[in-house]
């Protein structure tokens, strides 16, 4: 046990020396790096008007968030909201959003997102969708690529810290998730010290309806107590597979910085899902008690509804003898990744110095030959020299994850030792090794968790920024930085700024998305309740202390843009349509004192401000997005009188 500490002591001690000592190095204008030194700033020049290449997707961590990126430029295009509320749209404040973040706990407006994954069709990016992981309340949502809109979230029960999730298989078949925290199942009231052997990790497929992106919970294989930290898809011959790190294969329940550092190895968990699709396709597995959320944003209503679902099925990994096996993997591994031809899986042993790569082939050989190593549980263990391709050497301290570009290279990210090192697939042989500024969490290039990377950039998105930017207090963004890594060696181009903390990203050719982007809401498609699509619609209506007003806004006027009659303690629902038909022309609504957010809405959709006016007065109403030259005009009056005034309600639009 000692051992381990000293360890673990070492290796945070020299996370720490790599920031401090090159701090002032290596930046700006004193390192030989600089980019002016090289065409590193033409490379990344994206000119006024001009597009670019890429579509970089970065989680947004602690924000709950997805970032768009265009890249080589690093231009932030949008903030997608998720797992938050979103001020800027309303997302989350509206009375059509705010189902979008019902859970079995009730409304939770935040999480902690990951591992932004993009829809493939025979294993290559389609751009069709992109899902993403809630860590915290464990969730998954998936996002339009047409309207880059948060479309559905499900919730997933009987899992915790969300955290080998959302990866998507080679056709988009299943959206997996997988729990990093083992918990009770059903949860219980129980002794923490009874964990060992009691705790189960729940993996999640989810399928994904191939018209729709509609997500159902297929099944959840009841794993062992351990820690599911990381997972990726088998592709092409591997396909039909998924892979699990694990660690804290030990179970301990205390101390994990030591406790969970015991085992020389811990596993991947290699699931044969097609064979546990089969069985469960045939009446297998056990349908348990539920209750999670399910919510769906409706396109042409522009609502969501939230749905609690009561069932989910289960399934014991014994009971599908030949669909779960454990691949020894040294030491308590970080990232799991599968390599394009899908014969590869790496483990990144965080605390180990070598990073373990196994075989695909190998691994059925000794299958098939039931070559095994003992059991844990009853699922079989394989034998780590059985089934070892083969052992990237010292190549550097703390590996997280690994991508992979279009020519048979791996890019791994060495958080304590603060580099990216390139290696040869196959002869694993290190190829070249750049510092990052600092510790660098995930790497990304885009295509690089398919079978067809497209290589041109290595995205290191870095957990400590530290000198790399203007001072902003003691709280910075963190840093991404851009390599070229069409070369022999990696050359870095540029630095830029990301939103909360990223930690995986997905990137994708801007042609594969942006021709299908969505310009406007259709009108006549306009199935929301209380959309006001002509002026004929347009009302305000009293229901007891609820008032609906049925509103819409061309440029430059509300219509109505003065209501009379509304009281203290009414509830007010602005039902707000835009008639708009053109591209790029929201209008923003806005009343005093609202305790929600403003609305910002898209042409052709209607969305809904709720009001409780708590002073008498005359309050204003305005535009909050500067639409024409007219704007600033685009405003009206709302008249609050005392709750038991008989003022009767009345609206107009300049007539009188
Ligand atoms: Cu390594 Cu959550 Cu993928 Cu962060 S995780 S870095
Ligand atoms: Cu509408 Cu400003």
């Amino acid at each position: 046990m000692k051992k381990s500490i000293n360890i673990a002591i070492a290796l945070v001690m020299a996370a720490g020396m790599v920031s401090c000592n090159d701090s002032g190095k290596q930046n700006g204008k004193k390192g030989s790096q600089g980019g002016l030194s090289t065409n590193a700033a033409e490379r990344v020049y994206v000119a006024p008007g001009e597009h670019d290449e890429y579509y970089g997707f970065f989680s947004g961590g602690y924000t709950g968030n997805l970032t768009v990126y265009g890249l080589p430029s690093g231009r932030m295009l949008k903030e997608i909201p998720v797992f938050s509320q979103f001020p800027t749209n309303g997302y989350g404040y509206t009375e059509e959003t705010t189902p979008m973040l019902n859970t079995s706990f009730g409304f939770v407006p935040w999480d902690d997102s990951h591992h932004p994954d993009i829809s493939q069709t025979n294993g290559e990016l389609d751009g069709r969708w992109i899902f993403i992981n809630g860590n915290n309340t464990p969730r998954i949502a998936r996002i339009g690529l047409e309207s880059f809109k948060t479309e559905e979230i499900i919730e997933i029960p009987n899992s915790a810290g969300n955290h080998s999730s959302s990866f998507i298989t080679e056709n988009t078949e299943y959206v997996v998730a997988g729990t990093r925290f083992s918990v009770p199942v059903p949860q219980r009231d129980m002794s923490i010290n009874e964990y060992k052997g009691q705790f189960k990790g729940a993996l999640t497929f989810i399928n994904v309806d191939q018209e729709t992106g509609r997500m159902g919970i297929k099944f959840q294989l009841m794993m062992p107590g351990f820690n599911y930290d990381l997972s990726h898809p088998g592709r092409d011959k591997s396909h039909g597979w998924f892979f699990f790190t694990t660690y804290n294969t030990e179970e301990a329940h205390t101390l994990l910085e030591v406790n969970a550092s015991q085992n020389d190895k811990d596993f991947i968990a290699a699931v044969n899902w097609k064979k546990i699709e089969e069985y469960v396709n045939n009446g297998g597995g056990k349908k348990v008690p539920a209750n999670y959320a399910h919510n769906i944003l409706d396109e042409n209503s522009h609502t969501a509804t939230s749905t609690m679902i009561k069932e989910v099925l289960t399934v014991d990994p014994l009971d599908v003898p030949g669909a779960v096996y454990f691949l020894p993997t040294p030491k308590s591994p970080h990232g799991c990744d599968v390599d394009p031809t899908g014969e590869y899986i790496i483990g990144n042993g965080k605390l180990s110095a070598d990073l373990t790569v196994h075989s695909f082939t190998k691994m059925i050989d000794a299958i098939e030959n039931k070559k095994f190593d003992g059991e844990a549980y009853g699922i079989p263990i394989l034998n780590f020299e059985d089934i070892l391709a083969g052992v990237v050497k010292q190549p550097g301290l703390g590996p997280l994850h690994t991508e992979f570009d279009n020519k048979g290279n791996a890019y791994t990210t060495f958080f304590i030792s603060s580099e990216v090192v390139k290696w040869k697939v196959g002869t694993w042989e290190v190829l070249d090794r750049q510092p990052v500024f600092y510790s660098v969490g995930h790497g990304m290039i885009p295509g690089g968790n398919s079978r067809k990377p497209f290589g041109d950039y290595f995205v290191a998105m870095n957990k400590i920024t530290k000198d790399r930017y203007l001072p902003t207090g003691p709280e910075m963004e963190h840093s991404a930085q851009l390599f070229d890594i069409n070369g022999d060696k990696m050359e870095l181009l540029l630095d830029f700024p990301t939103h909360g903390e990223p930690h995986y990203a997905a990137g994708i050719p801007a042609e594969i998305v942006a021709p299908k982007s969505k310009k406007i809401y259709k009108l006549a498609d306009n199935k929301h309740p209380y959309a006001s699509l002509s002026n004929s619609d347009v009302r305000v209506e009293r229901n007891g202390k609820e008032v609906h007003v049925y509103m819409n806004m061309i440029r430059s006027h509300f219509n109505p843009d003065n209501i009379e009659g509304i009281k203290v303690g009414d509830k007010v629902y602005f039902h707000v349509t835009n008639l708009e038909q053109d591209f790029d022309v929201p209008h923003g609504f806005a009343v005093i004192g609202a305790n929600t957010a403003e609305l910002l809405v898209m042409p052709g959709a209607t969305e809904t401000l709720t009001w409780e006016p708590k002073k008498v007065g005359v309050w204003p109403i305005y535009c909050t997005d500067f639409c024409s030259a007219l704007h600033q005009e685009m405003q009206g009056y709302v008249r609050v009188s005392p709750a038991d005034s008989d003022i009767e309600l009345s609206w107009s639009l300049g007539e009188d």
